[in-house]
């Protein structure tokens, strides 16, 4: 048999649609995410009737029901059988193979799967729906391209994770999400099951934490760190049973798939403090939090805390087969154990010489007793912080840089950076995309994730277990909410984490990834539109500046004005060159006529772009270093969706900016964006003063606005005066807003943060 390489092939693709016309209107190869590690397509196909016999030998019948599930949701059905001499398809277990490996061909005399284990055959099962699903029907068959493929994972813990604390998701569920785990042929489900907004797993030692924990009285309307930020006053919560979570280890299993609990301590604890607040510092009852962020509820380390571990431990544990228990440790606040006389003489005996050894500390008593009931710890990258053991597994979110140090320092290391695998960040800067916490995660980005660093030595390059997407929900609260974050991000991190480094290229993704969407929108899911949405980057070029439009969709329309682009409006083909001042809306032009997305970008061209700024008082010297690039850099903030590099934050302080103009100017109004762009209202100042320094040097007031007018103002604030030669323009804006923060359980003062200066 004459045997091509699929790259050849696509080169002489016009002869084979010739000779096979059935696959005319398809492309060549098989779209399969992630990609096999090697995938020959020969020549040939195979009419496999659309009910077909399904052999399996050597202990391969352990797949047949999920196999046959698989088949039915295509429309196909097959009759399994293990002593039937022959058959279309062939699935044995052959433990000569390299481990979780499998091998799949197709030729015209049938399908013959062979893995090493269970988990090859489940990974070898997968790769076959996925031919399945995009191959051409005939009225009685499917017609399979003949090829082999011969694959094995690249890293051995490919995991997602869910939070289901935030918002609380039923088992119906879980179960999908695990089966969206399983086509990606990843193997690990990091279920986040307590956090500071509900406690989510029965435990029958303590029942409280179900009682009370797993309810809260309302969740923050739009978002936490908002302007406003009211709670809804609903009630809202639930938990799964003991029976639940054995359904759900019990799914997981069948489908090659670990799932790994994480009880989160000693911070993020306000539920488990809402029910037995005999376990903080403070003496005070916590609330089960109706707001989103970093609490102050926090577990005191004392003997009842880890008696109470113990036994909570001890039941979860046996709940779960897997070897890992992830016990958190991100984001403590030590303000309650500084307030704790317990705490300083607890650090004194034990030679502690700050909180972030305590919380090491407090981690080791905690690995001791997981190790105590059969298990090994992982913990966030935090836990870095305090002295642990090389034996706890440490995840790294904050970045790659925890993990890199964790694995010089001989720990296991997962990544799960939140710059690529932050599945609740934005996926694009459209303004139409929907609300999500902040930060960017593109398609793009995600597949540009290697968690095994190059700087690493073979030997701690070993220590790399693998990789993760989090799927944190915040503001995730449905079933579609969450697959959109996820999907198709997760085709990009299963590639990423499955695929040999060397055989990834993000462009031959993208070809795949449509008949991918395809099968993902038939098995019932919702997936983002938004890298088929216009990107929009201001470059420097060598005569200036120029707008660059990056789109998965071929056709991008835009404007420069202002205006919505429509179907008639240019299309883009190239850099757009920026003179003057420009308003780019640009949207894609889809084939079917419809617009997507709507991606803006402004550069204004005003008095202050270029000129040197001052900040009075306390204002942070590294702020400043690039404030005058945020300031007045002639792009403005309120355009695009909330994220933080287009800021420059005040914090509590008052505003008290400075311009100096190179030669003195004539003014005539200064304006401010105090709104942080689509999907978070900032706290605007007070009140607001523009003054002018006179070519005498003497500072004399320009315009003032007052908080009535300031409130009712819209994005910018701008204020107005006869024009007037001024070397100098200074801006004082007052900050004398107060709100109650539910992290500090105090009213403090708002932070301010503003975009762009437009001097003119
Ligand atoms: C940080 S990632 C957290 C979570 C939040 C998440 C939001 C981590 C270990 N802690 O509690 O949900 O950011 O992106």
């Amino acid at each position: 048999m004459k045997r091509m390489q699929w790259k050849a092939l696509i080169l002489s693709a016009s002869v084979y649609l010739f000779t096979h016309g059935v696959y005319a209107e398809q492309s060549l190869l098989p779209s399969i995410i992630p990609l096999p590690q090697s995938l020959e397509r020969v020549e040939g196909d195979y009419r496999l009737p659309q009910s077909f016999v399904t052999r399996t030998t050597g202990g391969a019948v352990e797949v047949a029901d999920l196999w046959s599930d698989y088949v039915k949701e295509l429309g196909l059905v097959t009759d399994v059988q293990s002593d039937r001499a022959s058959a279309n398809v062939e699935f044995t277990i052959d433990a000569k193979l390299p481990a979780a490996s499998y091998q799949l061909s197709i030729n015209n005399t049938g399908v013959e799967l062979m893995a090493a284990d269970y988990a090859g055959l489940v990974y070898g099962v997968q790769s076959l729906r996925q031919i399945l699903f995009s191959a051409p029907r005939t009225a009685k068959s499917v017609v399979l391209p003949a090829l082999n493929i011969d694959d094995a994972p690249r890293l051995p813990y490919r995991g997602l994770h869910l939070d289901v604390s935030r918002h609380f998701f039923d088992v119906a569920f879980i179960k999908s999400y695990i089966d969206l785990i399983a086509l990606y042929k990843m193997n690990v489900f990091h279920w986040h099951l307590t956090d500071d907004q509900g406690w989510r797993i029965e435990v029958k030692a303590f029942p409280r934490l179900t009682e009370v924990g797993a309810w809260r009285d309302g969740t923050v309307v739009g978002h936490s760190h908002g302007a406003i930020a009211a709670s809804d006053g609903v009630r809202y919560g639930g938990f799964y049973t003991q029976d639940d979570i054995r359904e759900v280890v019990r799914y997981a299993t069948e489908r090659g798939i670990t799932v790994i609990p994480e009880i989160d301590v000693p911070g993020h604890a306000s539920a488990i403090l809402a029910a037995y607040p005999e376990l903080g510092c403070s003496g005070e009852t916590a609330r089960v939090q109706s707001h989103f962020g970093v609490f102050e509820d926090v577990l005191c380390p004392t003997p009842e805390t880890f008696a109470f571990l113990d036994k909570l431990i001890e039941e979860v544990a046996t709940l779960f087969p897997g070897p890992y228990l992830h016990i958190g440790g991100d984001e403590v606040s030590k303000r309650q154990w500084q307030d704790s006389a317990f705490c300083s003489e607890l650090m004194q005996r034990e030679g502690l010489t700050d909180y972030g050894e305590l919380h090491g500390w407090f981690v080791n008593q905690v690995e001791q007793i997981v190790n105590r009931h059969g298990k090994r710890i992982i913990g966030w990258d935090e836990i870095l912080d305090g002295d642990v053991k090389p034996s706890a597994t440490v995840m790294s979110w904050r970045g790659m840089s925890g993990g890199l140090r964790a694995a010089e320092l001989g720990h296991d290391v997962i990544m799960t950076p939140l710059e690529h695998v932050y599945f609740d960040f934005y996926q694009s800067e459209s303004l139409d995309e929907p609300m999500a916490i902040h930060g960017l995660t593109r398609l793009s980005d995600t597949y540009a994730f290697n968690p095994v660093d190059d700087s690493l030595n073979p030997e701690q390059a070993a220590r790399i277990r693998g990789g993760q997407g989090n799927v944190w929900t915040e503001y995730l609260d449905t079933p579609t909410a969450v697959e959109r974050a996820l999907l198709p991000r997760l085709s990009a991190l299963a590639e990423v984490l499955w695929t040999p480094r060397a055989s990834q290229s993000y462009p031959d993704f993208t070809t795949r990834l449509p008949a991918h969407e395809a099968l993902l929108t038939r098995l019932g899911y919702t997936v983002a539109d938004s890298h088929y949405k216009p990107h929009v980057t201001l470059v420097k070029n060598e005569g200036g500046q120029e707008l660059v439009i990056e789109s998965l969709s071929p056709q991008v329309v835009f404007t420069l004005d202002g205006s919505a682009p429509t179907a008639e409006s240019t299309r883009y083909s190239g850099p757009i060159s920026v003179t003057g001042e420009v308003q780019l809306r640009a949207a894609s032009l889809l084939p079917d006529g419809q617009l997507l997305g709507d991606a803006r970008l402004s550069v204004l061209q005003h008095l202050g772009r270029g000129q040197s700024i001052h900040f009075a008082g306390e204002f942070d010297q590294a702020w400043q270093a690039d404030a005058a690039s945020r300031l007045l850099d002639g792009r403005i903030a309120t355009d695009r969706i909330f994220r933080y590099p287009e800021w420059v934050g005040f914090g509590e302080e008052n505003i008290d900016v400075t311009v100096t103009f190179q030669q003195p100017q004539s003014v005539r109004s200064v304006a401010i964006g105090v709104d942080a762009g689509k999907h978070r209202q900032l706290h605007r100042p007070t009140a607001l003063t523009v003054s002018g320094q006179g070519e005498n040097g003497e500072w004399h007031t320009l315009g003032k606005l007052n908080q009535a007018q300031i409130d009712a103002a819209p994005a910018t604030l701008r204020v107005t005066f006869t024009p007037q030669s001024v070397q100098a323009i200074r801006i004082e804006g007052e900050n004398g807003r107060t709100f109650y923060s539910y992290e500090h359980k105090r009213e403090e003062r708002a932070s301010l943060r503003v975009d762009e200066i437009i001097i003119r």
